[in-house]
């Protein structure tokens, strides 16, 4: 039944997961409702997408590969006049950026394959935004400064780095995906891209960068997930030597 290789599940199930949708009789809204289960539901369908012996899922329409993943069941819409982005916690210069001020900042363009750990790929996806590193040096981290943790306006998510990781050059406050606006889907206006790691580190919707002194672990990693997100073909320069 599930003849597949882990490489056909990357390439997502869109079949499976109408059909699922429709047996359910339940739509997008009903899903994002039941969050928990989504995550699940994803799982399940990743290893359904190996039993597609004809590659016909490859031929219909399917969102550029991704998954959308909330673990709430709605939230709140934000735009130019209403983002705001508190950069704060031990740091000389607490700050807060509005869309058009992240705009204004200097922007690097990263491609790298997008992986979740639910088995999904997609492949060379182009993000743009301000690094990290910049928003830290601006606001003068404090030597006791030893991680970065992330929350978000979904009222629910949070993700963690340490500052060592925060730093590194691929990684992004992210304002464009596929070269268009970050939609609200995808964690728009701004969501944290780390481009090294699985996709769960990629907090959407963020709203807060506070330093710590210590990595305080994330939603997902205080159920059960790695705080280590490394992608195999990482570059892991802090486990060097
Ligand atoms: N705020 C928030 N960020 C999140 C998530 C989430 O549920 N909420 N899910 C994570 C996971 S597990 C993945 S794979 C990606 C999915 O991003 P996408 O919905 O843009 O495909 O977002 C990550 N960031
Ligand atoms: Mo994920």
């Amino acid at each position: 039944m599930s003849g597949g290789t882990p490489k056909r599940a990357s390439e997502g199930a869109p079949v499976g997961r109408r059909a699922l949708l429709g047996v359910l009789g339940a739509g997008a809204a009903g899903l994002a409702a039941a969050p928990y289960l989504q995550h699940g539901w994803e799982r399940f369908l990743g290893a359904a997408s190996q039993a597609d012996p004809t590659g016909l899922t490859g031929l219909l329409p399917n969102p550029g590969g991704f998954r959308y993943y909330s673990v709430v069941g709605s939230v709140p819409r934000k735009d130019a006049t209403t983002y705001r982005l508190r950069l704060d916690g031990l740091v000389r210069t607490p700050r807060t950026y509005t869309l058009d001020a992240l705009r204004a900042l200097p922007q690097t363009r990263i491609v790298h394959d997008v992986l979740c750990t639910d088995g999904w790929r997609v492949k060379q996806t182009p993000f743009t935004g301000v690094r990290l590193a910049d928003l830290l040096d601006a606001a003068g981290v404090r030597p006791s400064g030893a991680a970065v943790r992330f929350t978000c306006f979904d009222g629910a998510y949070s993700e963690s780095l340490t500052l060592e990781q925060a730093r590194r050059s691929d990684v992004l406050v992210a304002l464009t995906m596929q070269d268009k606006p970050l939609t609200h889907e995808h964690g728009g206006p701004v969501r944290l891209y780390v481009a090294p790691m699985y996709f769960y580190k990629s907090a959407k919707w963020l709203s807060g960068i506070s330093v710590t002194d210590k990595v305080v672990p994330g939603y997902w990693e205080e159920r059960g997930y790695a705080v280590d997100g490394w992608l195999d073909d990482a570059d892991r320069h802090d486990r060097a030597a």
